[in-house]
């Protein structure tokens, strides 16, 4: 049996990027220590780990690793079974949409801490229209992204899904969703892999993050 490398993720507790990475490792059972660093007050030893300043980063027996996406791709190479597409074409749609569902993060993160209603209504409208592209995209066949199987791209999307479940329980938020993207959130939302990818007390980090973003959304509450 390979000897598995020491895997130690460095974390913002609030990040939709390195929870990505925390679902690809739960999913794998693989053996990995977090470490939440808290933004704005990062120690001097993440400069040296951190080419942009950013996490997540997977220390792989204390070689840096950076982005997302590529921390997702090297655990699910190292620790099976494989979750992306053996085919070369599929795994390249996957990868392009797990690319997307960055851009949608962004979106989400413009909508949570806009200063104003014009900000706020843009971005909204900005992620409604991606999240109805990326329905457009998915198969008729449920629950996950590519149908029966559970794969990769699967879990750059869950973090965005629960970020806006929290905004329509706490905040009434309700985004404009199609049936289908709205059953994808309910299967991967109800993953152990999922619901164990946060801290637990989650919603009240969340919470915060809105409130000191002092934002339209957290004053409209
Ligand atoms: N493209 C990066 C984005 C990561 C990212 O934006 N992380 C944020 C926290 S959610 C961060 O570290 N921001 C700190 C900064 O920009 O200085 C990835 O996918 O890993």
């Amino acid at each position: 049996m390979s000897v598995k490398p020491r895997l130690e993720l460095v974390s913002f507790k609030i990040c939709p990027y390195v929870q990505r990475a925390v679902i690809a490792l739960n999913e794998k059972g693989a053996e990995y220590t977090l470490t939440h660093l808290v933004p704005g007050e990062e120690p001097d030893w993440f400069k040296q780990v951190s080419p942009m300043g950013k996490v997540p980063v997977l220390l792989v027996d204390g070689t840096p690793v950076f982005e997302s996406a590529v921390i997702m791709e090297y655990v699910d190479e190292v620790y099976g079974p494989q979750l992306h597409p053996e085919d070369a074409l599929q795994k390249a749609l996957h990868r392009a949409w797990v690319e997307y569902c960055s851009s949608l993060l962004g979106a989400q993160y413009r909508m949570a801490t806009a200063r104003d209603r014009e900000g706020f209504q843009a971005a909204r409208t900005e992620l409604e229209q991606g999240l109805q592209r990326v329905s457009d995209a998915l198969p008729l066949e449920v629950p996950y992204f590519s149908g029966a199987r559970f794969a990769l791209v699967d879990t750059a999307f869950a973090p965005l899904f629960m970020r806006l479940a929290i905004l329509k329980r706490d905040y009434g938020l309700e985004m404009v969703f199609s049936d289908r993207v709205q059953a994808w959130s309910d299967a991967l939302l109800a993953r152990k892999s999922v619901q164990t990818s946060v801290v637990d007390n989650f919603e009240d980090v969340f919470r915060m993050f809105l409130r000191n973003s002092g934002g339209y959304l957290a004053a409209r509450a």
